[in-house]
C-alpha cells in the first residue's frame, strides 16, 4: 500500500529557496528509472532524520513537534518574532503538504516517513521543494549575522537539535571541506540537500545531522 496525496503535492513553488540550483547534483544520472533511496545506508540516514524532527522524543513526528522545532531554532538560536512566525508557516505548509491534517492524532512512525522520503526522492518536484525549512536553520544559527556559521555557530545548530556537542566539532571538521571554519549559506543548503539526495558513502555531508542512528 502506497500513500499518495496528489492533489496536495502539487502546489506550486514560491519559495526562494526552490531557485537554488538542484538539477546540476540531482539529475545526473542518465538512468531515470532507478528507484532510489533502497539502501540501508539512505535508510539510516532518513531514520536519523526521524529522530531529530521528532522533537519530543516519544518515537512519532508530530505537528506539534514541527512546532516544538521553531520554537528550539528560534529560541536557542536567534530567529526575530518575524523570521519565527515565517519558519512556522514554512513547517506548516510542510506539514500539511507531507502529512495532511494538523490535529494531534496525525502521527508519522518511522516506517511511515521512510517510505515517504523514499517516494519524495524519486519525485523531481517534490523533492526540489523539500528543502525550504533550511535556510530558516541557518539563519537561527548565524548568531553573529555574517552569513556563515563558525564551529561555534555549529554547536549551536546542534544544540538546537539536542546533540552533544563534541558531535558538532566532528562534524564539522567533515563537513568544512576548505577548513577554513566556515560553512557558508550555499554550502549549508548544498550540504543538507545532499544528506537527502546521495546514497555515496563518501560525501561528507553524511554528517551534517550528526552522528547516524543505528
Ligand atoms: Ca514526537
Ligand atoms: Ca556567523
Ligand atoms: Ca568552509
Amino acid at each position: 500500500m502506497i500513500r499518495r496525496m496528489s492533489s496536495k503535492r502539487n502546489v506550486h513553488q514560491s519559495r526562494a529557496s526552490a531557485s537554488v540550483d538542484e538539477e546540476s547534483d540531482s539529475d545526473s544520472d542518465s538512468d531515470e528509472e532507478r528507484d532510489l533511496g533502497q539502501s540501508v545506508f539512505w535508510r539510516r540516514k532518513m531514520r536519523t532524520l526521524h529522530s531529530h524532527l521528532d522533537v519530543n522524543k516519544d518515537g512519532v513526528i508530530s505537528y506539534e513537534d514541527f512546532m516544538l522545532l521553531a520554537d528550539r531554532f528560534a529560541d536557542i538560536g536567534h530567529l526575530t518574532p518575524e523570521a519565527k512566525k515565517e519558519f512556522q508557516k514554512v513547517l506548516s505548509d510542510m506539514w500539511q503538504e507531507q502529512w495532511g491534517e494538523i490535529s494531534p492524532y496525525n502521527l508519522v512512525g518511522v516506517e511511515q516517513y521512510l517510505e515517504e522520503m523514499h517516494h519524495v526522492l524519486n519525485d523531481t518536484s517534490l523533492k526540489r521543494k523539500c528543502h525550504h525549512f533550511l535556510p530558516f536553520l541557518f539563519k537561527a544559527v548565524d548568531k553573529d549575522g555574517d552569513g556563515e556559521i563558525s564551529v561555534e555557530e555549529y554547536k549551536l545548530f546542534f544544540k538546537c537539535l539536542d546533540i552533544d556537542n563534541d558531535h558538532a566539532v566532528i562534524s564539522f571538521a567533515h563537513i568544512d571541506q576548505n577548513e577554513d571554519g566556515k560553512i557558508t549559506e550555499k554550502e549549508f543548503m548544498r550540504l543538507g540537500r545532499e544528506f537527502f539526495l546521495t546514497e555515496d558513502h563518501t560525501k561528507p555531508s553524511k554528517h551534517f545531522w550528526g552522528p547516524l542512528v543505528d
